[in-house]
């Protein structure tokens, strides 16, 4: 796929230059501005920054600008909670402008992307801007494999039209099948996934200004969005013929798990370090991070936490108890694992998650010996790559199901919706004959590098990457009402059928591997209802275009076509809604369950503004919570006595059904998307 006319300037090249006051750049930046009218020979824009007087921003600038950053260590997340704080507080547009223009010239980079993210999305004045995904300005954090490098030495070569050949992606690029984790890499090391998961934690900021961090139930949807990626993972993993994760239980014990990432760092100029196979974590002390904890800290946060669980309530920091409620002991929780600057006692709950995550992250140079920085795991933007992050949440998780276990199964009562019955249930794949069966496949799509890299000649340099991806369907829900008009929540969970050993699994284990695909509200008139509902319509991801643009039928040639997606962000990407499946059809069980609208309504308003694509997973932007019930219900806490498998939970509540559905994936091989 080689270009036969090589052609060396592109068309269509949109270049905006900032203005800076003179003393807001650095002296490197001085020469560089000098020449810039003959580097960037079409300036179409100039923006003069305004000078204002700037509050102190010596602390956070003592991050060295080739310095790595970590949202998980404590010492950057202060850091970055002041620049935050300075850019929140900027009263005018302009002024906002101004204090960014400084911020971008003279903080570390990654620290300034983090921050500027964050009050980007939080500022009234700008949060409905669209901003580029990060792994366009940063794409050293998603794409490996040495091809970054090799986009640099092709860059000068073009096709007869003036576009450069994508450069294509390997599936398989960080190990071999010796390495059976390998089997589910397409999954960890997925770009949408790993962008979900980045601009998760920039929506909940661990520390900043309350405004930032205080939001309705942010701890509870810390646990369940967790939890949401611990059982989607396992359900991968049954698809791949592999086990559950192990929750790293011990944390004296080797970790079995090894990763090799393969990312270059532009900012530190080097690449993400290593994790060796049976690495044991050692105590961190570290300076330049101002980092010093004992692994026997992250035990005993552990075991403060499990007995606040038996005890049923925790110590605030003032001393007094807090109960924690069937309702809100989940958020109490999730606030004390992370632990974000809302924890209700830092002091004696510690920092378990974090830090674990910073252990993890620094096993191979606990003291800094080597002066290495961090591995994938200390950073919210790659730390899904890795296999141990999944252990690491399996245990996390297990210390919520810990609370949940405590807590009064839900009774019928709870479950049931009067009059309401599911007559017939199934779901019908777009263009496929078979029901209920749901297909995959691999599908390829690119991605710019170009405003994460500089190119000469300029113009746009395409990744092309291989994902999976599923044929869209639509689910049909013949529902009877025997009472009046009413509103019902339709709620629509997947779960393997069989457990790794080909066993029906038992619903104290299963309701751990549901997987949310869907919830939405629905009017059902008196009588005969059907209900067909789009797999796109999805609240548990955003839509396709903002993963990956369909750059292949519609590919911009500016910046403008690069920002024709308006970008709520943070969701689940959606060409990863339904699991892998295999060739011969995956077993699985498709759950759907209608209750009652008047238990589950949060009053409101929600406008225009409101992001709410992907609620499920991400909640509304700047409102609450849309749904009443506990996150994950009705699978969050472990069924009632006698309900041990799927077919006795739903006994006597004709308001749920379940059926068996298959997951069919065809390898690429037999796809005409996929071109090399
Ligand atoms: Cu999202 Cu551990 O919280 O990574």
């Amino acid at each position: 796929d080689r270009p036969t006319e090589p052609v060396f300037f592109p068309k269509g090249n949109n270049d905006v230059i900032f203005q800076l006051p003179e003393d807001y750049l650095s002296s490197r930046s001085k020469t560089i501005v000098d020449e810039l009218p003959s580097r960037f020979g079409r300036i179409k824009e100039e923006i003069q920054i305004k000078r204002i007087e700037l509050p102190d921003l010596s602390e956070p600038m003592r991050l060295g600008k080739r310095e790595n950053f970590s949202v998980f260590i404590p010492y950057h997340r202060q850091l970055a909670a002041r620049v935050i704080e300075v850019l929140m507080g900027m009263r005018t547009t302009e002024d906002f402008r101004s204090a960014v223009a400084y911020c971008r010239e003279n903080l570390n980079p990654l620290l300034f992307i983090y921050a500027f993210s964050v009050a980007m999305l939080h500022r009234p004045d700008t949060r409905n801007v669209n901003i580029p995904p990060l792994s366009e300005t940063f794409p050293d954090k998603f794409i490996g494999g040495g091809l970054l490098n090799r986009a640099r030495e092709e860059a000068n070569i073009f096709q007869a039209d003036g576009t450069r050949v994508p450069l294509r992606l390997p599936l398989d690029y960080t190990a071999s099948d010796v390495e059976e984790e390998h089997r589910v890499a397409y999954f960890r090391e997925d770009l949408g996934i790993n962008l979900h998961h980045w601009h998760w934690h920039l929506v909940y900021p661990f520390d900043g200004p309350d405004a930032v961090v205080r939001k309705d139930r942010r701890g509870e949807l810390f646990y369940y969005m967790h939890q949401q990626i611990v059982a989607r993972y396992n359900f991968e993993r049954f698809c791949n013929k592999l086990g559950r994760v192990k929750r790293l239980q011990s944390l004296y014990e080797p970790i079995k798990e090894a990763y090799f990432p393969k990312l270059d760092s532009f900012v530190s100029s080097r690449v993400w370090p290593p994790r060796n196979s049976n690495v044991t974590l050692s105590d961190v002390d570290r300076e330049q991070e101002q980092l010093k904890f004992d692994i026997q800290d992250l035990e005993r946060w552990r075991d403060r936490m499990f007995d606040a669980i038996h005890r049923g309530s925790v110590v605030q920091d003032n001393g007094q108890e807090m109960p924690l409620t069937e309702e809100g002991g989940i958020d109490i929780l999730g606030n004390l694992m992370e632990s974000s600057s809302i924890s209700v006692n830092r002091r004696y709950y510690g920092n378990l998650h974090n830090l674990g995550h910073v252990a993890l992250a620094l096993s191979h140079d606990p003291d800094n010996r080597h002066l290495e920085t961090f591995g994938v795991m200390g950073d919210s933007a790659t730390a899904m790559r890795d296999p141990v992050f999944y252990r690491w949440h399996a245990f996390v998780d297990d210390v919520f199901q810990e609370h949940k276990s405590t807590l009064p199964p839900y009774t019928l009562q709870r479950l049931q919706y009067d009059n309401i019955t599911i007559a017939s249930f199934s779901v019908q794949t777009d263009g496929s004959k078979a029901p209920n069966l749901l297909e995959t496949t691999y599908d390829q799509n690119d991605v710019n590098l170009t405003r994460g890299m500089d190119f000469t000649p300029r113009g746009n340099v395409f990744a092309r990457i291989t994902h999976l991806n599923h044929k869209p369907f639509t689910y049909i829900i013949n529902v009877n009402n025997k009472g009046p008009q009413r509103l019902g929540t339709v709620r629509i969970f997947m779960a393997p059928k069989f457990d790794e050993r080909g066993i029906t699994l038992l619903l104290r284990d299963q309701r751990l591997l549901f997987i949310e695909l869907d919830r939405f509200t629905t009017n059902l008139k008196s009588g005969n209802n059907t209900i067909r509902r789009k797999s796109t319509e999805s609240s548990v991801t955003i839509p396709f275009e903002q993963t990956f643009r369909d750059l292949t039928t519609n590919r911009p040639t500016d910046n403008e076509g690069l920002s024709r997606f308006n970008y709520c962000g943070c969701g689940w990407p959606h060409h990863m809604l339904i699991p892998k499946g295999t060739p011969e059809g995956f077993p699985c069980e498709l759950f759907v369950m209608i209750s009652n609208y008047n238990d589950d309504k949060v009053e409101q308003s929600v406008d225009a503004e409101t992001c709410d694509d992907a609620s499920s997973y991400c909640g509304i932007r700047n409102k609450k919570y849309p749904d009443r019930r506990a996150m994950g219900f009705p699978f969050d806490r472990p069924p009632r006595q006698g309900a041990n498998a799927l077919a006795d939970f739903r006994r006597n509540l004709p308001n749920m059904s379940v059926i068996d559905v298959q997951i069919r994936f065809t390898p690429p091989a037999n796809n005409p998307n996929i071109v090399d």
